[in-house]
């Protein structure tokens, strides 16, 4: 069997559920070789669940990144919590400098109930920089708002109009998830290709843990591309894979759940 690898470039969430552990755990359920270049652990506090970031230094982010392109080779890649501007510009660089195809984009300014962007001069710099770079790039409404430069994006309409304004910045394709994030009781997803809208509207999965959805859906994205998959035949893929890992989603204790990466079986 042809041994299928994908890289994430992101941060650790100790507690399991989000970052790098997320993207890990998507790619090994979904037949895929995982590597990863750290670039910030994310520790929670017992007491109140506070997160507290530790960041990797740049001159270790990119000794990891040369181990895996260099050193190995990979089909796809994705991108998860970057944390600073000059980060986000040795990623725009080494997909420059390696060609590298497959590039998915999760582009992280904002973490579950904390919908201020959470480092202004990292998201800037995706915005500047990665957006461009981006195969396929998959921002939440909040952050899609930010890099369609829209007050508010929230109706149908207002994600059409900023998927659209984000492809026009030369991402290939836009991935808007609206997910538990709109006052509806369906969870809307919009794909555009520069040409087309394909919208997937579903009822709202109730009473399920979504923490780390977000990067799980774009690593699940990320796995199909490894493997040979077209970009619409990834995302449907995906799509199935993150409703699996939902609906099976449990509790880890007071503060948070997680969503399960083992029971999505093609
Ligand atoms: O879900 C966003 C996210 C991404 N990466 C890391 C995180 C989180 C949210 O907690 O901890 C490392």
């Amino acid at each position: 069997m042809a041994l299928h690898k994908a890289m994430t470039i992101a941060g650790s969430d100790t507690s399991g559920g989000a970052g790098m552990e997320a993207d890990l755990k998507t790619f090994t359920a979904m037949g895929v070789y995982g590597m990863t270049a750290l670039t910030v652990i994310v520790a929670q506090n017992p007491k109140d669940w506070a997160h507290e970031m530790y960041p990797i230094g740049m001159d270790v982010i990119e000794k990891q990144i040369k181990t895996i392109v260099e050193g190995i080779g990979i089909d796809a890649m994705k991108t998860g919590m970057l944390g600073s501007a000059e980060l986000v510009q040795l990623v725009a660089d080494t997909i420059d400098k390696y060609s590298l195809k497959n590039v998915v984009i999760d582009p992280v300014m904002v973490c579950k109930g904390i919908d201020a962007i959470m480092v202004p001069d990292a998201a800037a710099a995706i915005k500047e920089v990665l957006v461009s770079r981006a195969d396929v790039i998959t921002p939440n409404t909040l952050e899609a708002a930010y890099l369609a430069g829209m007050d508010k994006v929230e109706t149908l309409d207002e994600i059409k109009e900023a998927a659209a304004r984000i492809q026009q910045m030369g991402a290939g394709y836009v991935v808007i998830k609206s997910g538990s994030r709109n006052d509806g009781d369906e969870a809307v997803d919009v794909l555009y290709d520069g040409k087309d809208y394909t919208v997937n509207a579903e009822k709202k999965l109730e009473g399920c843990f979504n923490h780390g959805g977000g990067c799980t859906f774009s690593a699940a994205i990320t796995a199909g591309l490894a493997k040979g998959l077209s970009v619409k035949d990834a995302l449907a893929e995906a799509k199935e894979f993150i409703t699996v890992a939902l609906k099976n989603s449990f509790r880890l204790n007071q503060f948070s759940g997680a969503t399960d990466h083992c029971k999505w079986h093609k």
